[in-house]
């Protein structure tokens, strides 16, 4: 049962992921900036600094960060990213039974490093994954 829901959503997430890296090389521009300033004058109370994460893309990075993060150091070196991402791609593939062209793969991995480290500091964090999933 957990297994199952486990493999479905790192498809589920993998697929998304892929999408997102074609669409931003088919732009090879940079995203243009498309950030609303919260209505500051609404309900004053309550707690607008984290947006809520997808408890799925939560659950499936908690899940995969610590088997990513082969050295244990909370982040993930350019090195463990795409060696983690570079295995769910290929499980994608062979899920789908369609041919591995590892040129290609990659690609996608080094794509997905740099649209994943906003930062540009070669690491990624756990919240960099999520927000990263989570499409921001
Ligand atoms: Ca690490
Ligand atoms: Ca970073």
């Amino acid at each position: 049962m957990i297994r199952t829901f486990a493999a479905s959503s790192a498809a589920i997430v993998a697929s998304l992921m892929f999408a997102q890296t074609v669409s931003a090389q088919e732009a090879a521009a940079p995203a243009p900036q498309t950030e609303t300033p919260a209505p500051a004058s609404e309900a004053p109370a309550q707690e607008t600094a984290a947006p809520a994460a997808n408890p799925q893309i939560v659950a499936f990075v908690d899940q995969e960060f610590p088997q990513a993060d082969a050295d244990g150091d909370g982040k993930l070196s350019e090195a463990e990213f795409k060696a983690w991402i570079t295995k769910l791609k290929l499980a994608e593939l062979q899920a789908q039974n369609k041919p591995v062209d590892q040129a290609q793969v990659d690609t996608y991995a080094t794509n997905a490093f740099s649209m994943t480290d906003k930062d540009s500091d070669k690491l990624v964090s756990r919240d960099d994954l999520v927000s990263f999933f989570s499409g921001g």
